[in-house]
């Protein structure tokens, strides 16, 4: 047994390092070459994940499950799980979904979004950091639609590589007995298709009330500030978000951008850093800031690179890194808290104590909770004042501050993730939604759940959901963010009650000793225990929207003062 687990964790280990690399170099320099190098990394790295003798003995003992111990189940289970994305019985299926990814991914990355068009060229060019920016402060309906629509420009090369990639998906994830590659995608949680919706349509259904609420004085405000009528569904370009997943720029009292006015991109990602710091973690490895690639390049640039935020674990030991297009604004604020969220969870489960198979989060979406936890205790009062980000002149009023965590960052989340992705990639992939479909079951799904429509009809030439990187290179995983979203207020919930003893809505953890242990013990576990019983364990809770919905209760009654206590329905 344990010669298996050590042969396969010593060649797994090195393979996967060579394949993150190229995925790297790909990612962060998009051209054929690193393209190629990619497709011949994933290529041997799949070879021996998925080989017959991987699949045959992790099969042969997990069957006498009884004499195993936890530790050797877990990692025995993360092995058959790894091997289903690639299994040697299909060789020609992998190698094939291996290429598609990696064109489909090259495709995205390097893609140019462009605002005035010649041809087959582009005569100028944007960024989405500009898109973002437009679509946050411009006032102009006219440009603000111009800018929705260029954010589109990459639906439509990516269509039928979504399609290819679906069919190899689904055909690789059949091979070891899954119904889908969703099935497989949600199975690394242990659950079933239909406890994953169950639970997201549970988590949609719980924030609904609040969301109407949300959307109903959205709508007005919009409609005044755009001099409209007030519309039942709200215009996709009408929002400070390409998808409307969160709407920023509503509150502005509680417009935080120009905190960040005469800051440095590096500021930013140096007071994320120092966050976790002064909770007590290591400062980060020196390699931190000579491997990654954390700001924007200018649009021009002969060099491309994918513009979404992420973090890597190179080596699944200390080569951690992370991909970002830094520039000084909130949103880069956040993220960048984010993304060292990843990186804190890489180095803590990094020690001797967890195997290489498991050094993962307790599940995918505990990665993502971590760096959002820190975000909402970035965004408290007294942390912006003990950093000096906010002068001693502006005040801040309670209410507002939580009207706009609502509206940009919380509660319109939810039906965005619980809602709109997972069950368009529940469709994609289980019912196999046919591609002439895509885009309608796209807008049905951002009407019914977030109460949003196109700013006229889109077709099939497009493909919306395609424009999303997560449905390219991150399939069948969006609910990770909605559970991440729970997750994230019930630890925050329990570290300012439980442990700071303030309130939750203005609370500082900040240099908090206390704080940054009980987190680093939860990071140190990595998926070496079952991510239920560690919920359990450290916050005497389930999984649950609890947490979130004490934490905007305050809101329930602002907004129904607001609103007239009108009813928040557009349907
Ligand atoms: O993709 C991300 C992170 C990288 S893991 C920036 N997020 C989701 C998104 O942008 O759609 C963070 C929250 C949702
Ligand atoms: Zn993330």
């Amino acid at each position: 047994m344990q010669d298996f687990l050590d042969m396969y964790s010593e060649i797994d280990r090195r393979l996967a390092t060579v394949a993150s690399e190229s995925q790297w170099k790909s990612s962060t320099d998009v051209n054929e070459q690193h393209t190629g190098e990619r497709i011949g990394a994933d290529r041997a790295l799949a070879g021996f994940r998925g080989s017959r003798y991987v699949i045959e003995k992790s099969k042969a003992l997990l069957g006498s499950r009884k004499s195993l111990s936890d530790s050797e189940f877990r990692q025995l289970d993360k092995i058959l799980l790894q091997a289903a994305e690639s299994p040697g019985t299909i060789p020609d299926i992998v190698t094939r979904r291996i290429e598609a990814e990696a064109r489909a991914a090259s495709t995205l990355d390097g893609f140019t979004f462009c605002l005035e068009p010649r041809g087959e060229q582009c005569a100028k060019k944007t960024t989405p950091n500009d898109i973002d920016k437009a679509l946050v402060e411009s006032r102009n309906l006219a440009e603000r639609r111009k800018m929705w629509e260029v954010s589109k420009q990459s639906g439509p090369a990516l269509k039928k590589s979504l399609s290819e990639l679906r069919d190899l998906r689904n055909r690789v994830a059949s091979e070891l007995g899954y119904s889908s590659y969703f099935h497989l995608q949600v199975a690394d949680y242990g659950m079933s298709v239909a406890e994953m919706m169950q639970l997201m349509d549970k988590t949609a259904a719980d924030m609904q009330p609040l969301y109407e609420q949300l959307h109903l004085w959205t709508r007005r405000r919009l409609a005044e500030r755009y001099k409209q009528p007030i519309p039942k569904q709200i215009p996709a370009h009408w929002l400070g978000n390409r998808w409307g997943q969160e709407w920023p720029g509503l509150v502005e009292a509680a417009d935080l951008n120009d905190l960040f006015r005469g800051k440095s991109a590096e500021w930013v990602v140096q007071q994320a850093e120092r966050f976790y710091t002064s909770l007590g973690m290591p400062p980060l490895p020196k390699t931190f800031w000579e491997r990654s690639d954390l700001y924007q390049l200018p649009p021009d640039s002969k060099r491309k690179k994918n513009t979404h935020a992420s973090a890597w674990h190179i080596d699944q030991d200390k080569d951690v890194r992370s991909l970002m297009s830094v520039v000084p604004n909130f949103y880069w604020f956040e993220t960048s808290h984010h993304e060292l969220g990843h990186v804190y969870y890489y180095m803590a489960y990094s020690n001797p104590k967890v195997p290489h198979v498991l050094r993962e989060g307790a599940n995918r979406a505990f990665h993502e909770a971590v760096g959002d936890l820190i975000s909402i205790a970035a965004r408290q009062e007294p942390y912006l004042r003990g950093v000096g980000l906010l002068p001693e002149s502006r005040k801040l009023d309670p209410g507002q501050m939580l009207l706009a965590e609502a509206l940009d960052n919380a509660v319109v989340f939810m039906p965005f993730s619980a809602g709109t992705m997972t069950h368009f990639e529940h469709d994609l992939y289980e019912k196999k939604l046919p591609i002439a479909e895509f885009n309608k079951r796209w807008w049905e799904l951002a009407a019914k759940y977030q109460g949003i429509e196109p700013p006229a009809p889109r077709g099939e030439e497009f493909c919306d959901a395609c424009t999303k990187t997560h449905i390219i290179d991150d399939a069948a995983q969006y609910y990770d963010y909605a559970m991440a979203y729970l997750i994230k207020f019930q630890l925050h919930d329990y570290i300012s009650r439980k442990l700071l003893k303030q309130d939750p809505h203005n609370c500082n953890y900040y240099g908090n000793k206390e704080v940054g242990k009980w987190l680093w013990e939860l990071l140190s576990l990595g998926a070496t225990t079952d991510w239920r019983q560690l919920m359990r364990e450290k916050t005497g809770e389930d999984i649950s929207s609890r947490a979130m919905l004490e934490y905007f209760k305050p809101l329930v009654e602002h907004l129904n003062k607001e609103n007239g206590g009108q009813p928040g329905a557009w349907q």
